[in-house]
Parts: structure tokens; sequence; C-alpha cells
């Protein structure tokens, strides 16, 4: 009967809960997207002033509810010393956040290639991939389409995962909250695969 009961609580009570990392080259808004979703996503949470952040060395962590699942974001720095320190989160991650500057055409080639390197690993084989053309706020940026051709040889590589390429602005918010689709879409997919 208590094994019974317990069962019924946790069935409707207890959280899904996945790891989500934050991934991308320094500058290109990763922490602000996490604070904008804490914000956006958790009632009591009062969020720092965005233009405050400073850059990441090591990580921030931050959880929300979203319907059923919990999620646990991991946001890693991005700058090129401490992207070696990313494979060491690959193989507890659930859904992978991949963010791009899309006012940076100057650096697009180096996060195409910290990207490849990135979904080579063997760790994140099934790992569902949301890419987010971030600062579109800013005009004159680079669009999903240019993004997207900028990271095409990169499509061989992605295969058959589920990837979502999506337009956003951590800062001003517009566009942050697409990827509750998303995490509908991981929570299927992981339960069958992982
Ligand atoms: N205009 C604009 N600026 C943004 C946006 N997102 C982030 N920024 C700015 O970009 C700069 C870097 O943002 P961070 O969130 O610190 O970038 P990060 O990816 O966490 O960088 P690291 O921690 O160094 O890896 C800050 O000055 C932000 O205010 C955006 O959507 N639009
Ligand atoms: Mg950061």
């Amino acid at each position: 009967m208590y094994t019974l009961l317990s069962g019924l609580y946790k069935y409707v009570f207890q959280k899904d809960e996945y790891c989500v990392l934050i991934l991308g080259l320094d500058n290109a808004g990763k922490t602000t997207f996490l604070e904008q979703t804490k914000t956006k996503f958790s009632k009591n949470y009062k969020g720092m002033n965005l233009s405050k952040i400073t850059t990441t060395v090591g990580l921030n962590i931050g959880t929300i509810d979203v319907g059923k699942a919990r999620l646990m974001f991991w946001d890693l720095g991005g700058q090129e010393e401490l992207q070696s320190l990313w494979d060491k989160y690959y193989a507890e991650s659930h859904g992978l956040i991949y963010v791009i500057d899309s006012t940076d055409e100057e650096r697009m080639s180096e996060s195409k290639e910290a990207f490849e390197k990135m979904i080579s690993s063997e760790a994140l084989e099934s790992v569902p991939l949301l890419v987010l053309a971030n600062k579109q706020d800013v005009p004159n940026c680079l669009s999903v389409p240019d993004i997207k051709t900028a990271f095409s040889d990169c499509a061989s590589k992605i295969g058959k995962r589920d990837c979502l390429v999506q337009p956003c602005s951590a800062l001003t918010g517009i566009n942050t909250q697409n990827y509750f689709k998303y995490t509908q879409n991981y929570r299927k997919i992981n339960k069958a695969t992982r």
C-alpha cells in the first residue's frame, strides 16, 4: 500500500528533471539568456540587472519549472581557455542550447568551429539541440538563414538529432521562451533514448 501511495504521489507531484547545457563563445549572451529565462519562468525571482552581467569564469546554474519538467541550466564560460571544460558536462546533459552572437560576423567561423567540435562528441549524440541566433534586436545583424549558411558544413554532423534554430534577443526577451516547444520535444526523445 505504501509503495502504491508513494508511487502515486511521485507520479502526481514529482517533476522530471533535466540538465540543459548552455554553450557558445564568450560574449554570445549565454548568461543574459539564463537570467532572462529565470526572470520569465520563476514567479518570485527578482532578476539581476542584465547590463551588470560580466564574463563567466566557471559556471552559472539556474533552475526553472516548466509544466511537469524541472530544467537545470548549466551556463558555462565561453572563453577559449574555458571551452576545454565543456566536455566534462556532456555525459550528464539532456538538452543543449548553443548561443550565437548574430552581430559578430568576424567570429562566426570561430563559433562554427566550437560548435562542430562540440557536436562531434559521442556523449552528445542523441541530445536535442536548440541553436539561438542571439542579439536580433541589433539592426543589421545576421539573420537565421545567414547563420545557417555559415554553419552549413555542420549539417552532416548534426545528423538526425532534433535541432531547432531560433532567432532571439536575450537582452529584450524577444523569442526567449520558444524553447518551451523544444523542451517538450526533448522530453519525448530523451525518455525514449536516454
Ligand atoms: N544587444 C544585445 N546585447 C546582448 C544580448 N545578449 C547579450 N548581450 C550583451 O552581450 C554581452 C555578453 O553577454 P553575456 O551574457 O555575458 O555573454 P556570455 O555568452 O555569457 O559570455 P561568457 O560568460 O564570457 O561566455 C553583454 O554586454 C550583454 O549585455 C542581446 O540579445 N542583444
Ligand atoms: Mg556568461
